[in-house]
């Protein structure tokens, strides 16, 4: 019994792997991080603004600061490659103040992949929504825009952000601070991500985003229930029959005489 439970619970263990990790702590305030794989797709309010910054941060003492400006935002990437059917990401971002115009989304952290549309395309980001909720925008199995509220948000408190995605079933689960708010929603094409992307969109608001994680998870240990339970019963039998040959040896060796009987007369 022992034995099954302890290969019962390496069946159900997940393990994660990381694919990059970035608390923005080695490069210089003022620059942007390059060095890190990142690349600026879109330079927002100007390139000078799109930097590592020791004015806010998550970890100390630094994090990455994203300005965009009216008409034209700011958005980075990291490009990664990885055929890992379960990718997820995770992730602290704080936006400050509220949009100088009329605009929807102020910021982003998101799978996408800028050759896929026009101004790339987004399965998964969740956005901080100038009506005050965090969201979570993704394109459905008709390949429609979709947009569900999470929770409400106060600006310049750092969040908690992860969303998990498993590209076979093209599913997400998105977390905030830790609580599940958006379970197995379904969106399209999930094999087509090749990067993670982080905004600041047209309202003008500084985004940071700090100790930025990308990973798959894996499923460790041996395939499936059925199949331990299947081991574990051969395990049984073997050493059930090892027993009782163990068994049989030792009577007849105690049963048979040493000498062999004395002839008849
Ligand atoms: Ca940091």
């Amino acid at each position: 019994m022992m034995l099954f439970l302890s290969l019962s619970t390496r069946v159900n263990a997940q393990t994660e792997n990381i694919i990059f990790f970035d608390d923005f702590e080695s490069y210089q305030a003022g620059t942007f991080p390059w060095a890190g794989g990142w690349d600026l797709v879109w330079y927002g309010v100007g390139p000078q603004y799109q930097v590592v910054t020791s004015d806010r941060y998550h970890s100390p003492s630094r994090s990455l600061q994203l300005i965009g400006k009216y008409g034209w935002s700011s958005v980075a990437e990291r490009r990664f490659t990885d055929a890992a059917r379960v990718i997820g990401l995770e992730a602290f971002i704080m936006v400050e103040g509220q949009p100088l115009f009329n605009v929807k989304g102020l910021g982003s952290i998101g799978f996408w992949n800028r050759e896929k549309a026009t101004w790339g395309k987004y399965y998964v980001d969740v956005a901080f929504m100038s009506d005050g909720y965090l969201a979570v925008h993704f394109i459905d199995e008709a390949g429609n825009e979709e947009l569900k509220e999470l929770q409400p948000y106060t600006p310049g408190r750092w969040y908690k952000v992860r969303v998990v995605l498993d590209r076979s079933a093209n599913t997400f689960s998105v977390w905030i601070d830790d609580e599940l708010k958006a379970s197995n929603l379904k969106t399209a094409n999930t094999y087509d991500i090749n990067a993670l992307e982080v905004s600041s969109a047209w309202g003008e608001v500084a985004c940071y985003f700090d100790d930025i994680k990308v990973f798959t998870i894996e499923e460790q240990g041996l395939p499936s229930t059925f199949f331990m339970l299947a081991l574990t019963g051969i395990i049984f039998t073997i050493f059930a029959i090892v027993l009782i040959l163990v068994f049989v040896y030792l009577h007849r060796k105690k049963s048979t005489p040493l000498q062999p009987p004395p002839l008849p007369p």
